[in-house]
């Protein structure tokens, strides 16, 4: 997959693309970066790249006549052109598994208070990481990549996302490593006498659970399985005990 992205502050971008999973995955060759430096499309003598809103109002909009031919030069009719703003749709685990399956994206960041609105017409989606404001898309855009790019064949371990939190609806069960016993706290005995049928059910018991108490959200509309729908029980059960 190839990844663009439009900004002012490519060096923002040095480290993120320099380390870990992401760097690695650029040596294996599954995804391609490029930073895009959109100051550069501007020819007046500063390299203005936004303007004072028409009609007044507080701060700076970038400038249609910069970022549209700018978005114009560096994407082609394969490129999904998704620009970062909070006034987008909100990103979701499912939007990282729809876009990991795009061949080539471009994420456009803006900066400063705004773009201008025609900006709007050249552009495929909207996406925003969530309700609170942001100085610009930069940030934004390295959560999207960093969730599309785990996502991408061979990134990692096929296990290691297949449960990962969200991946089926649900909140990741209880993690646990070596010592057993830690200040009095002992790892649950099931996952330790080996039998892979008790373990996965305590797994999917003990998701349900976290994800009721915490995110019940998630499960408003789901569609249970019969033996989700036991674990409920013994939850409900487990928890009127409690009481
Ligand atoms: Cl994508 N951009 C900015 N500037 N702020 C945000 C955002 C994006 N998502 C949430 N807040």
């Amino acid at each position: 997959m190839k990844i663009k992205i439009l900004t002012l502050f490519p060096n923002m971008f040095n480290e993120f693309i320099g380390e870990s999973i992401i760097k690695r995955a650029k040596d294996k060759g599954i995804v391609e970066f490029e930073i895009i430096d959109f100051r550069l499309w501007s020819n007046d003598k500063h390299h203005h790249v936004d303007d004072t809103p028409c009609s007044g109002g507080a701060g700076m909009v970038l400038r249609p006549d910069i970022l549209i031919p700018a978005i114009k030069d560096n994407s082609c009719s394969n490129t999904y052109k998704i620009l970062m703003t909070p006034q987008g749709r909100l990103y979701k685990q499912n939007i990282a598994e729809e876009l990991s399956k795009k061949d080539e994206i471009m994420i456009i960041c803006g900066h400063y208070e705004g773009f201008d609105e025609r900006i709007r017409d050249y552009v495929d989606d909207e996406i925003s990481i969530g309700d609170y404001v942001l100085t610009g898309g930069e940030l934004a855009s390295m959560v999207l990549s960093d969730s599309i790019i785990r996502l991408l064949n061979d990134a990692i371990k096929k296990e290691s996302h297949e449960d990962d939190s969200f991946q089926n609806g649900l909140l990741e069960y209880p993690q646990y490593t070596r010592p057993i016993e830690y200040d009095g706290k002992v790892v649950p005995s099931v996952l330790l006498n080996g039998n892979h049928k008790d373990i996965r059910r305590w797994r999917l018991k003990e998701s349900l659970r976290k994800t009721l108490k915490r995110r019940p959200d998630l499960l408003t509309n789901r569609k249970y399985t019969k033996e989700e729908l036991e674990l409920l029980d013994e939850i409900k059960e487990e928890e009127d005990g409690e009481k």
